[in-house]
């Protein structure tokens, strides 16, 4: 049982977002969402989410390719999620290429290719237009 993990925000949920999770799944058997919580998106990531944590949560947890989903509250908990869940496999999208290579000691870190051409920005701007 291969089991692997990515980590995100996932906020107004798109495509590029599914083909990630899709991937990631292939990578294993069991892929678990540590889904960046209200609190770490507002003071750590600077990010506002349109969703709140529960609905983006729900939205993932519908995902045929997801299998559990975890608050995401530091950027810190890695290190311990992996021995903690006995993840193989670490998953980011390659705008992530090379930031988590320090817990290669601890699974293995792959970096998949974005989907280019979508973007939460780019679903708000032309939203806007
Ligand atoms: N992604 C993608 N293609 C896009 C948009 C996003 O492959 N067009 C990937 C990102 O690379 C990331 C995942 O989908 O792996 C989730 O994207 P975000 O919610 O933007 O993740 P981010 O805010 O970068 O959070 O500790 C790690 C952070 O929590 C990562």
């Amino acid at each position: 049982m291969k089991r692997v993990i990515t980590y995100g925000t996932f906020d107004l949920l798109h495509y590029g977002h599914i083909n990630l999770l899709r991937r990631a799944k292939q990578l294993g058997d069991y892929l678990i969402v540590a889904l960046s919580t209200d609190d770490f998106n507002t003071n750590k990531k600077d990010k506002i989410c349109y969703f709140t944590y529960e609905e983006r949560k729900k939205l993932l947890e519908s995902i045929r390719y997801v299998d559990l989903v975890i608050p995401e509250e530091n950027w810190e908990q890695k290190r311990t999620d992996i021995p903690l869940y006995h993840i193989d496999t670490m998953v980011m999208g390659d705008d992530w290429e090379g930031k988590f290579d320090d817990l290669r000691d601890l699974c293995e870190v792959v970096y998949l290719p974005r989907t280019k051409e979508i973007s939460t920005t780019k679903i708000k701007e032309d939203l806007h237009k």
